[in-house]
């Protein structure tokens, strides 16, 4: 009743905002944001100054993968050159002769035994090839991106849903199709490019399992059970992963593999973002909705917080990550380094204006302060000083949009 009189006199934005507040100390009052500093990521370690595309990448680029490695993300296992995989099924007429799907199984390890991940694969028919490509994690098996009846359902473990049709922590028929509205699969193929997804916890299930399931026990020491400090968690492994899917798709003759932009919403989006940042064979990167540990920035208290993220998520980052908890000033990074790893490769941000845990001003602040690194190396960064209005999107190399709507 108090929600219905509400509504009444406040937008539902503000709203959002107000139940989600009820959750915590979190902020979302812009007034209330505290006062804060970048680092400048054109400032060397030593104190000297970026002043050319040699300079970013001999030093500063690898200077700030390595904070990001040691203090947000934890490092990754080194990408194997070759990735064993089994092709389980090609047709050249799926979706009504639109395009030819395949279905591959690639190894995670050196062998196709478990664990793997389950790769789906959309070439148009009609286009030119090699075609350029999408390749992004999806949430609730690749059965889920569109209703084609013949997608093998995901058997991996997945947080149940009755909404989505997962029960007993496995996808069930029921599942098909349903985040479909998310992948626009015909308008991509349509105009001419590829698709490719996979599952995002056939790499690592999500949940905090002290690292026992997925892919990080492939890669122990002898004696060691959880990653060290430093070493990556599970945003770390979604991001190796897309890689690994990467190095798949170079194989694919009709794919351009110099043209594979990596995407992906909310936690993928972090993981889209950190596997840009990191595999500079990818061309591009799109996130949407990334919010906190992804396009924005950690210092704005707006929306969640460092502290929030470690608390409810404790396996997505490395364990140094904790030290920033109520700590956001002293990190050695902000999130517009992140984006500026891409450079000058393109970025795009996509923000939602009743998303107001995911900070999108601080997402919008991040894309505009990663800019003076694309300057360096030679393009124009984000083209605009304030942030656009509702639904309009700036093109640029650093591109950014907020739409209506909620997360
Ligand atoms: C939320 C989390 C966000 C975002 C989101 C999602 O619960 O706080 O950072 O990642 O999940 O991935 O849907």
């Amino acid at each position: 009743m108090k929600t219905l009189l509400l509504s009444c006199v406040l937008p539902l934005c503000l709203l959002a905002a107000l139940s989600q507040a009820q959750e915590g100390d979190i902020n979302y009052d812009e007034s209330k944001v505290v006062a804060y500093t970048l680092p400048d990521p054109l400032l060397n370690a030593d104190g000297t100054s970026v002043t050319s595309a040699q300079d970013w990448n001999n030093k500063r680029r690898k200077e700030i993968l390595r904070l990001f490695e040691t203090d947000v993300y934890g490092k990754s296992p080194a990408r194997s050159r070759s990735v064993p995989f089994h092709v389980n099924e090609v047709d050249t007429e799926a979706l009504q002769g639109l395009a030819t799907r395949k279905q591959v199984t690639i190894a995670l390890g050196n062998t196709l035994a478990d664990p793997v991940m389950e790769l789906l694969l959309y070439v148009p028919n009609a286009a030119k090839k090699p075609v350029p490509a999408f390749l992004g994690l999806n949430f609730n098996g690749n059965q889920s991106v569109h209703s084609d009846p013949r997608i093998a359902i995901s058997r991996s473990w997945m947080r149940d849903s009755k909404e989505f049709g997962i029960l007993n922590n496995r996808a069930t028929e029921a599942s098909r199709g349903v985040q479909s509205s998310r992948w626009c699969v015909e308008a991509i193929l349509k105009r001419g490019y590829a698709l490719a997804t996979v599952y995002y916890g056939d790499i690592d299930p999500d949940f905090d399992d002290g690292f026992k399931n997925g892919v990080h026990p492939l890669f122990y020491k002898n004696g060691q059970t959880a990653p060290a400090a430093d070493e990556w968690g599970s945003i770390g492994a979604w991001a190796w992963g897309l890689s690994s899917a990467l190095t798949y798709l170079s194989n694919e003759k009709e794919i351009d593999a110099k043209r594979v932009a990596v995407i992906g919403h909310s936690r993928l989006g972090k993981a889209a973002l950190w596997a840009g940042a990191q595999d500079q064979r990818f061309a591009m990167v799109i996130s949407n909705d990334s919010g906190c540990g992804g396009a924005a920035l950690s210092r704005r208290n707006f929306g969640e917080t460092v502290k929030r993220i470690n608390t409810s998520f404790p396996h997505w980052f490395c364990t140094n990550f904790r030290k920033y908890n109520d700590r956001e000033a002293s990190l050695p990074v902000d999130q517009h380094m992140l984006i500026a790893l891409m450079a000058p490769r393109p970025v795009y941000v996509a923000s939602a204006a009743e998303d107001l845990w995911a900070d999108p001003r601080g997402e919008f602040l991040a894309a505009k302060h990663a800019s003076p690194v694309c300057r360096v190396l030679g393009t124009d960064g984000l083209q605009a000083e304030e942030m656009p209005a509702l639904d309009q999107s700036v093109q640029s190399r650093i591109g950014y949009h907020i739409r209506s709507g909620k997360h």
